[in-house]
């Protein structure tokens, strides 16, 4: 902590710091949910005092965590309360964060975005200004807004979060035209992603995807903490994966089915009763511990959008399904993307000029012209560019 810059606290000061306890928030991605993961940094004279996230579900809110790790409680008059999210008002598992927040003498306070859980809802922020303390909101805003998504969606929307994910060539090819994908974007990338799953309750790739790679799709090489495995969702209306290939089915069994977390193989009941015809589908069917009927006769997109919404999903993930995000391929994406079902997108870019046809998002655009996404947050990893972007319709919720 020694090796904290020393800044003003004041306006530039308060971006910095607020980063900070982003960051706090991040590095403990997937430890809290479906509690938010919050980031907290409390900062006197320019220096870092204390920091805190939010612990597992049920546990301590990052303000109490920050303010707890003072031991001599007087050093926090006069200081700079930095958080990602309102404090909290209500009595839930914790006691109030606010009452907390008031009542250790601080100058003052500074929130990146409101919390609309109805029971706080702006009840925190007012219980703040009451004592008198001065109050700072919207810094980093876009920024925090981008972090604490799949909560503030829930919360304001009511449904499943759904978010795309594809890393592209500069030209817009998901793979090259051989087919090889993995080698679009780089190692940082990759981390990237492993890291950023934790941060949705589940991944969804197509059977094309699953019968291609079959991919794993758990948390690993990336350099933070791990918390948590998604739940591995395959979206697989036509029932092919149960038909594939025996060394196809090997590969499924060691990485895609693996018990490190659950998957779970959706199909259309009319599908799967076609494919039982053949003996070793009804033997592999023993393996598939989760199976989740999809409703028959709506597009994809309402298939799907129906399937995150059954109960019988969150009792197959053994946890409430909130969010999910999309891996791909580009069959499944072009499909959701031209349903417009997408809420927020992580878009990794290379700088890489693929020149290829085969993979690529390809949907009619609605009315001739596309839709226009808004950058959220943006990070350069490695020779990558990440940009984050909200649907229209995620927007207007905000
Ligand atoms: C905060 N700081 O770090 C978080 C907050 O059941 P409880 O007591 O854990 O309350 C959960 C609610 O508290 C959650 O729905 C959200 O509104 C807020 N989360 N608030 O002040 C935190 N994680
Ligand atoms: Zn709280």
């Amino acid at each position: 902590q020694g090796a904290e810059p020393v800044l003003p606290t004041a306006q530039g000061g308060d971006e910095y710091w607020m980063q900070k306890a982003l960051e706090q928030a991040m590095s403990a991605v997937g430890r809290s949910h479906p509690n938010p993961t919050v980031g907290c940094v409390i900062v006197k004279e320019g220096r870092l005092l204390a920091s805190g996230a939010t612990e597992v579900h049920g546990g301590r809110h990052a303000e109490r965590v920050a303010i707890q790790s003072v031991a001599d409680r007087s050093q926090l008059r006069g200081a700079t309360l930095y958080v990602t999210l309102e404090p909290c008002s209500h009595t839930g598992r914790q006691p109030p964060c606010a009452e907390l927040v008031a009542s250790c003498g601080f100058a003052r306070c500074v929130v990146a975005v409101g919390d609309p859980n109805p029971l706080v809802a702006g009840n925190g922020l007012r219980r703040l200004r009451e004592t008198g303390l001065e109050i700072q909101t919207g810094v980093l805003a876009q920024e925090a807004i981008a972090w604490h998504l799949p909560f503030l969606f829930w919360q304001l929307a009511g449904r499943t979060l759904i978010a795309a994910k594809w890393a592209q060539t500069l030209d817009g090819q998901l793979a090259y035209d051989d087919g090889r994908s993995q080698w679009i974007s780089g190692e940082e990338s990759r981390a990237y992603t492993h890291w950023l799953r934790q941060k949705y309750d589940a991944i969804l790739v197509g059977a094309g995807t699953v019968l291609a790679d079959q991919p794993a799709l758990t948390v690993r090489s990336c350099v933070e903490p791990h918390h948590r495995q998604p739940v591995r969702l395959l979206f697989d209306p036509a029932a092919r994966i149960l038909s594939c290939p025996e060394g196809v089915w090997q590969g499924l069994l060691e990485r895609t089915f693996s018990p490190a977390t659950p998957t779970v193989l959706m199909v259309h009941p009319s599908a799967l009763e076609a494919a039982r015809q053949e003996p070793r589908v009804v033997q592999r069917l023993e393996r598939v511990e989760h199976l989740l009927p999809l409703l028959e006769g709506s597009s994809p997109a309402a298939t799907l959008r129906a399937a995150l919404a059954d109960p019988a999903l969150s009792a197959h993930a053994g946890r409430p399904i909130h969010s999910v995000m999309v891996e791909g391929g580009p069959r499944l994406l072009s499909t959701l993307a031209e349903a417009s079902v997408f809420d927020v997108a992580h878009i990794f870019t290379a700088p890489t000029l693929g020149g290829g046809t085969r993979y690529r998002l390809q949907f009619p655009a609605p009315y001739g012209t596309g839709v226009r996404l808004n950058p959220m947050a943006h990070a350069r990893l490695g020779e990558d560019l990440l940009v984050e972007y909200l649907y229209p319709s995620t927007q207007k919720l905000l």
